[in-house]
């Protein structure tokens, strides 16, 4: 038992629920799963808990929504009594939040860690599930919760060669746990989305020499990234119950104005000063939200876009580099926009050099670096910031499988269909936290969470009241709310970029639109009113 968490239980031990991943999900389920008096059995891969911020240490990690949002809202003396210290939360500091949380709320013995769960199968004459581990053991259920993340598959790109490399090589979201000195060292970084906009900079700052691998490039927004002010922090505490209530309420999990203009019902004057302010304040909301159209037509999205790129084009002082740095290939905000401290600047400086790879791929690493179509690079570390198999790839990886033995993984061959993002047709008493059909990775995570997870145990709690134990989404809810997911999703621009999102970044993967755009406000509304109406569209049954 290390930590106090949870020795491996004897395999066979049977749970009400088992849980797979302690991180924001994984803690808040045996939160919420303990008060209604249910055993818990919580099973972790890594050494911590955390999730995504136990994993993704690299220099520069930080969360791009801010600090006072990105947290737990369910117990006030909680929220009340954590100080963050910055504006945006470094990984460090939210590792060591959920760590505390860990430990106030007494979860840890619930949690069985450096175990990787290998297959979930539902056994139909029990009604529960059988979940076997990396360990060898099996254990039983009867409830089987998901909260395995969204972003927790890595990607490392088969480039040829890489086990000939002498240098040393880590991927952002399996960084060591020791810090990594890049100082004399020539290094290279590939991917350039969020990640790679984080660890660059910090990067150039330490390295003799960088050189920045880019396929794509991304639009980035600044985050004016400081010390918390107190002042803020003191008055949205004495608010903060009626503020997370509109972030519930909100479109992404934040409380913030919306827009009541087009873009056309403004002059080019009022909406450069308008695009101005909101790059002014920082962080990618404002922008997004400044006209209502602007994620919804193409002539609208320029006028932001453009506005970026101009941004890029003042920061940038080789004019050949900065045109590399504009994207062009996705309507702004389509693409997970990135929030960045001091990005652009940093291809100013003498040790940094961007490599385009859309014209010169790379071929394959080599026992000295790396060689393009059209050159070598000498180079002794290489990063990967080459993202994940987003919101599908840690369910696909476990071999999961429901009633007739139907696999998971074969039924979404063609992408995923969920209802509400909560259950999958055919897999009883399996629920997925923040899975493909809900906005999950559109909003404040956290709030999106914690909806779920009110929603699964509120679920659970009407199922014990009314003596059910089973609950499954029909077919015929599942393929409407599937279309419907659809449906808004193609209102917007968002299915036109070749993003995360929509799996386009894993080849071979189907490209569908995952989350739903819909919003997180209406979109907890319509889970309530499933809820209130008998749970329309689940089977329920003892
Ligand atoms: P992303 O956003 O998926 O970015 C991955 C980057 O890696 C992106 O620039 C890719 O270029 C690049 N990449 C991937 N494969 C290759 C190859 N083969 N050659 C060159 N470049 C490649 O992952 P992040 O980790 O940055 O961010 C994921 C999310 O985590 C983020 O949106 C936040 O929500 C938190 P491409 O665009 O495919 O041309």
């Amino acid at each position: 038992m290390a930590n106090g968490t949870s020795a491996p239980a004897p395999t066979g031990t049977h749970y009400d629920a088992i849980v797979v991943g302690a991180g924001f999900s994984g803690l808040y389920l045996i939160y919420q799963l303990r008060k209604l008096g249910m055993s818990v059995h919580v099973i972790e891969a890594g050494a911590g808990v955390g999730g995504t911020w136990y994993w993704n240490r690299y220099p520069g990690a930080r969360c791009d929504v801010e600090s006072m949002e990105y947290c737990y809202s369910f117990d006030d003396a909680l929220q009340q009594e954590w100080q963050w210290t910055e504006r945006y939360p470094q990984q460090a500091e939210i590792l060591t939040y959920l760590n505390h949380v860990a430990d106030r709320f007494q979860l840890r013995s619930a949690i069985e860690l450096n175990t990787r769960v290998t297959a979930a199968h539902y056994q139909e004459s029990s009604k529960t599930w059988k979940v076997r581990t990396d360990k060898g053991t099996e254990y039983t259920s009867t409830f089987c919760i998901m909260a395995s993340g969204c972003l927790s598959t890595v990607r490392v790109p088969p480039f040829p060669g890489i086990e000939r490399f002498k240098g040393t090589w880590h991927h952002t979201a399996r960084w060591p746990h020791t810090p990594v000195d890049f100082t004399g060292q020539r290094v290279g970084v590939i991917g350039t989305g969020s990640t790679g906009i984080q660890v660059i900079p910090q990067v150039a700052a330490q390295a003799k020499h960088l050189h920045v691998f880019q396929r794509t490039p991304n639009f980035s927004v600044p985050a004016h990234n400081g010390p918390l002010d107190r002042d803020y922090e003191r008055d949205l505490k004495a608010r903060y119950a009626a503020h997370r209530q509109a972030g519930r309420e909100s479109m992404f999990g934040i409380p913030c104005d919306m827009p009541t203009l087009m873009v056309n019902q403004a002059s080019a004057e009022e909406r450069e000063a308008k695009f101005e302010a909101a790059w002014a304040y920082g962080g990618a909301t404002r922008l997004l939200l400044a006209y209502m159209d602007l994620l919804v037509t193409d002539e609208a999205n320029d006028t932001v876009a453009n506005f970026v790129r101009n941004k890029i084009r003042a920061v940038v002082k080789d004019p050949q580099v900065a045109d590399l740095l504009c994207p062009t290939d996705h309507p702004l905000g389509t693409k997970r926009i990135c929030v960045d401290s001091n990005y652009y600047a940093t291809y100013n400086r003498p040790n940094v050099t961007l490599v385009d790879v859309r014209s010169s791929p790379i071929e394959e690493i080599t026992a000295t670096g790396l060689k393009t179509r059209d050159a070598n690079y000498d180079l002794d570390v290489l990063v990967f910031a080459t993202g994940f198999d987003a919101m599908t790839g840690s369910l696909n990886a476990i071999d999961i499988q429901g009633r007739g033995g139907v696999k998971l993984k074969a039924q979404w061959e063609d992408g995923p269909k969920t209802y509400l993002g909560l259950m999958v047709s055919g897999f009883p008493n399996l629920f997925t936290v923040t899975g493909p059909g809900s906005p999950s990775v559109l909003s404040n995570v956290v709030v999106s969470i914690e909806q779920h997870i009110e929603w699964i145990t509120n679920c659970i709690a009407h199922l014990r009241a009314q003596g059910l134990n089973t609950i499954e989404a029909s077919a015929e809810a599942q393929e409407k709310w599937v279309q419907h997911v659809t449906d808004v999703g193609n209102t917007t621009l968002f299915p036109k970029a070749n993003s995360w999102y929509t799996g386009a970044n894993i080849p071979g993967k189907k490209k569908i639109f995952m989350p739903y755009v819909g919003g997180v406000g209406p979109y907890a509304q319509i889970c309530s009113d499933v809820a209130q109406k008998n749970y329309e569209g689940f089977v329920l049954s003892a």
